[in-house]
């Protein structure tokens, strides 16, 4: 039964300052690995930048950064191959982009013009979810199916702290163990759910002490070791395909921004933590590792800086054009006929943008 619980301390390879901690239970990942996973990262953190900037701008609508978080978002996407799915949060258009989904495309939700600016079965991913824990028996459902249809489809779900709270997460974990599914639930514990700390949402040991409770294994990662990540998710996801049932995954990492462009966290958490977690930053620990074994070049860096910027620019580009947006659209896909409470809506929303374009 121990073998369920998680360990006492989060697992990690790679410490603050770059230096190996082996493991007996999760190796290493090969070079190669790291390599795509720093690449990431690098795109990851450029793509945060510009679209709190694109906020700034009145370009984007609203953007839940996962800055510091990087890790979390480009490990999601590398663990699983291209005929499993992805359920992801508002807060996960990282792992979005990194999964193949073109940064102008993930940024439809954000912007405000659709629910989703991808096709979810195209990339093998749902759209990004904005109630929480929703997604959580979307995924479960969507990976009972698959079983039922002899799929050998892999479920990897996101959550956030908070969303550990909702009843929604304890039916989907229950669900998923009860049925043995094959979904890894993968909570990012960043301490905050708005301005609610991690100490007021729950009073276990660990999030990843709730597995037992549903008869799945529980494990805690250090969520800013991109190299720990990738093989503890890619653990998960490797015994999920093989049938052994779902498992948690709890990712301590933090919330280096606000919760959004909404939200003022000056006034619920201190500089000094904000700082202390600065110093734990994802991107320089694997930097420093590569580099140190020789498998990263100033001419390597250059060169993923420099496709960085390409995306960064890219999705300015798209971002600062206007889009063409047909307003009935509000009203689409609501009803399969529309009713007339609607229709009338219709009328008085048309009747303004008549008089607002003769009036500019
Ligand atoms: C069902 C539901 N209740 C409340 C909200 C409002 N809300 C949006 S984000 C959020 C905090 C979520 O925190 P967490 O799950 O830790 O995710 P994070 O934002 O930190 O990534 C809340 C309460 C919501 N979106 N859905
Ligand atoms: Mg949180």
């Amino acid at each position: 039964m121990s073998a369920l619980l998680p360990r006492d301390t989060p697992v990690q390879l790679l410490d603050a300052e770059g230096v190996v901690h082996a493991d007996a239970e999760f190796p290493m990942p090969d070079v190669e690995e790291l390599l795509r996973g720093y690449a990431g990262l690098v795109n990851g953190r450029r793509i945060n930048d510009q679209c709190n900037a694109l906020v700034r701008q009145g370009r984007l609508a609203v953007y839940p950064a996962s800055t510091g978080q990087e890790a979390c978002q480009v490990a999601a996407a590398l663990c699983l191959e291209r005929g499993d799915w992805l359920f992801p949060t508002y807060r996960d258009s990282v792992a979005v982009i990194a999964r193949g989904v073109a940064p102008a495309a993930a940024m439809v939700l954000l912007r405000g013009d659709w629910h989703s600016g991808y096709d979810p079965t195209e990339y093998g991913i749902a759209p990004q979810a904005t109630p929480l824990a929703t997604q959580l028996l979307h995924a479960v459902g969507f990976a009972h199916a698959a079983r039922l249809r002899g799929e050998d489809t892999v479920v990897l779900a996101m959550c956030g702290d908070g969303a550990t709270s909702e009843g929604d997460f304890h039916e989907a974990m229950n669900f998923a163990a009860v049925f043995h599914l094959p979904v890894v639930f993968f909570v990012q514990n960043n301490e905050f759910a708005i301005s609610v700390p991690l100490s007021r949402q729950t009073a276990a040991p660990s999030l990843a002490h709730k597995a037992i409770g549903y008869g799945m294994p529980g494990e805690r990662v250090d969520g800013n070791d991109v190299a720990a990540l990738l093989a503890v998710l890619g653990a998960a996801v490797d015994r999920a395909r093989a049938g052994g049932g779902p498992s948690l995954v709890e990712a301590h990492t933090y919330r280096m921004l606000a919760h959004t462009n909404a939200d003022d966290d000056t006034r619920y958490r201190d500089r000094e933590e904000v700082q202390a977690w600065a110093g734990r930053d994802p991107l320089a620990r694997v930097r420093t590792h590569l580099l140190d074994a020789g498998a990263l070049t100033e001419t390597d860096e250059a060169e993923l800086a420099a496709a960085a910027e390409e995306i960064a620019s890219e999705l300015r580009y798209a971002m600062n054009a206007n889009p063409q947006l047909d307003p009935e659209e509000l009203f689409a896909h609501v009803y399969a006929e529309r009713p007339e409470t609607l229709d009338a809506q219709w009328g008085v929303l048309r009747d303004e943008i008549e008089r607002t374009e003769v009036d500019s």
